[in-house]
């Protein structure tokens, strides 16, 4: 089928910047923003949804919301700590969150007042955070919520020609803020999207491809996964012709591959909470919260099935891990020491699982095959 927004290559891109990148094995996401001030609770009454998402409670008037920056001072926010927790941890990416659904920026962003700046902490959080994780040897991926809360121009449907032009404002305001995260933070390996769901950015394939190509000319080697892009129909991740539109799938999350299959031979990641559901702070964790051992289990399967895998820490309001997350992290770092072989650089070995266990391949390995 013709398509002018559909994938622009087949198969999988083979440049050093996504070989590295398919070599990562391990990863970490980080969710922290304003909401991981509340926890997941307000006024005594606990949110059940996903704390970052909060402010669409009804419970939670968005004014109060949105005054929230006016509290917002993780003292104990220390970079080198974070990223030294994730070096013992063994991870080789970390993808953090800029600016979650809510429209709060890590960063001092000149596009938008709802800024890390106003807040009694003042300092920006992202710059001092990509330069702990560089120096620390472990490759940063921005995380950018289209869907933006804040914003009188965002929509989540374009019914009228007024929607239509408030949203083309939206779209020049989207594009400002990723050329300054990029400018501002040229060690940026990749941006991960997130909030493209809606219509208005499904019916905005040509934008959302013109975009892409624009941030890779910006910033060459760039990696950005599928979930940016719409065709010319409204598809996500694989257009009309089955092909997927970007450098990997990035529909897995909370959920592995069943086998080797169910990946159709992309590359792919696989981005897990430690509790049931939920990626910002809560207070309370409910349901089951997965031990080092089970998230040790889903990384061997991920990377014997071709795909990275990361897991989610979501901080204090006050900057700093709870207990859980660290003894996870520590647990799960003593385990790479000794095993890192077959997770680093290493993928699907022609095998599915054994009742013994999970096989993964690495170029060594293969060679003595
Ligand atoms: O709605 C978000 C959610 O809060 C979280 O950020 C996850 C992370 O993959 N992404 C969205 C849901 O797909």
């Amino acid at each position: 089928m013709p398509l002018k927004y559909g994938a622009h290559r087949i198969g999988k891109r083979t440049d050093p910047d996504m070989n590295r990148w398919r070599d990562y094995g391990l990863g970490e996401f980080i969710h922290f923003g304003l909401y991981s001030i509340l926890g997941g609770d307000y006024n005594g009454m606990h949110y059940n949804g996903a704390s970052e998402w909060i402010r669409s409670w009804n419970k939670l008037p968005h004014e109060v919301y949105d005054n929230l920056y006016k509290k917002f001072n993780p003292k104990d926010f220390d970079p080198e700590a974070w990223a030294k927790m994730a070096k013992q941890m063994g991870v080789k990416y970390v993808t953090i969150t800029t600016k979650h659904h809510d429209g709060f920026c890590l960063w001092p962003s000149k596009f938008s007042d709802f800024n890390i700046t106003k807040t009694p902490y003042k300092k920006d959080m992202i710059g001092p955070m990509v330069r702990a994780f560089d120096k620390a040897g472990i490759d940063v991926y921005l995380y950018f919520s289209v869907m933006d809360w804040h914003q009188k121009d965002w929509r989540y449907d374009l019914k009228t020609a007024a929607d239509s032009v408030a949203f083309n404002r939206f779209k020049t305001f989207t594009k400002n803020q990723l050329t300054e995260l990029l400018t501002l933070y040229p060690e940026t390996k990749g941006l991960w999207f997130d909030g493209t769901w809606d219509t208005s950015w499904k019916k905005s394939g040509a934008f959302s491809d013109s975009l892409d190509q624009y941030l890779k000319k910006l910033h060459p080697g760039l990696i950005i996964g599928s979930r940016l892009r719409a065709d010319d129909y409204g598809n996500r991740h694989f257009d009309a012709n089955g092909h997927l539109m970007g450098d990997y799938e990035q529909g897995w999350e909370r959920k592995i591959p069943k086998d080797y299959s169910a990946t159709r031979g992309n590359d792919w990641d696989c981005v897990m909470t430690i509790p049931e559901n939920g990626w910002g702070y809560a207070k309370t964790w409910m349901g089951h919260w997965k031990t080092p051992y089970e998230l040790i289990e889903m990384l061997a399967k991920c990377v014997s099935l071709d795909g990275n895998f990361v897991i989610n820490f979501g901080p204090k309001g006050d900057g700093t891990f709870r207990n859980k997350e660290i003894q996870t992290a520590r647990q799960i770092g003593d385990w790479m020491q000794v095993n890192h072989e077959a997770i680093y650089g290493a993928g699907y070995a022609g095998w599915e699982k054994q009742d013994w266990g999970y096989y993964t391949k690495t170029e060594r390995t293969q060679r003595s095959i």
